[in-house]
C-alpha cells in the first residue's frame, strides 16, 4: 500500500472510529457516515479526498477496515470504534473453542489480575489465528498471541460477535479464560 493510501486509511480510521466530530460529521448507531458529506467535512478540515481514492482504500485494505453501505452512498469502520455515538447492532454467533488476541508483554501483569478490558474501544479484539495476534500486539511492544477458551466462555453465557472482516468481538475476557 502506498504513503498515501496508508494516510487515507488512518483518516477514515480515525474520522469512521474515533473522532468523527474532529471534522464535524456525525454517525448513527451502525457506525455508517455519508460519503459526500464525509469528503465535503474532510476537504474543510484540510484533507483531500475523493469518491475513487475511499474505494481504494476500501478494496485495499489489508484488514478490510471498512465497507460501503449496499446502495454505495454510505461507508463505515467495520470494527474498532471508540466513539460512544456508535453501537452496531452485531448478531451473537458461537466463537471457535479458541481465539486469540494479540498484546504486548508489558501488558501481562495487569492482564493477568484485570483479565482482558476493552481500553479506549468498546470490545476487546480477537482473531482466529495466532499469526495475526502477533502482528496486532507488535503494535505495542514485544508481541504476545494470549490463547482465550472462547468456547467455554460461550457456554458460560458470554457474548461474542464477528465483525464483517473475520475479527471477533466480545465485550471482556476474565482472567481465568486465558489459558497461556
Ligand atoms: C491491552 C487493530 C493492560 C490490549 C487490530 C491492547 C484490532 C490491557 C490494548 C484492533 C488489558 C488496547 C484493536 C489490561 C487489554 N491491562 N492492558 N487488563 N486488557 N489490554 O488498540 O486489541 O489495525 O484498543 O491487549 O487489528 O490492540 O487499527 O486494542 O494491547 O482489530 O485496523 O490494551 O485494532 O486494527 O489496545 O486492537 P487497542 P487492540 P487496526
Amino acid at each position: 500500500m502506498s504513503e498515501h493510501l496508508i494516510e487515507a486509511s488512518k483518516f477514515l480510521s480515525y474520522v469512521l472510529r474515533h473522532e468523527p466530530e474532529a471534522i464535524g460529521i456525525t454517525l448513527d448507531r451502525e457506525g455508517w457516515a455519508d460519503i459526500e458529506l464525509l469528503i465535503a467535512a474532510a476537504s474543510t478540515a484540510g484533507k483531500w479526498l475523493d469518491r475513487e481514492l475511499i474505494a481504494t482504500v476500501v478494496v485495499t485494505s489489508d484488514k478490510k477496515r471498512f465497507a460501503f453501505s449496499d446502495d454505495g452512498l454510505r461507508i463505515r469502520a467495520v470494527q474498532g470504534h471508540s466513539t460512544a455515538s456508535v453501537d452496531i447492532d452485531f448478531v451473537a454467533q458461537v466463537p471457535p473453542e479458541f481465539l486469540y488476541h494479540g498484546t504486548a508483554t508489558r501488558f501481562l501483569e495487569s492482564i493477568q489480575s484485570s483479565g482482558l478490558v476493552p481500553g479506549s474501544r468498546k470490545y476487546v479484539h480477537l482473531s482466529e489465528n495466532e499469526e495475526t495476534a502477533l502482528s496486532v500486539g507488535s503494535r505495542y511492544g514485544k508481541p504476545v498471541a494470549l490463547k482465550v477458551s472462547a468456547g467455554v466462555m460461550q457456554e458460560r453465557g458470554f457474548k461474542f460477535y464477528r465483525a464483517e472482516n473475520g475479527v471477533w468481538l466480545t465485550l471482556n475476557v476474565p482472567a481465568g479464560f486465558v489459558v497461556d
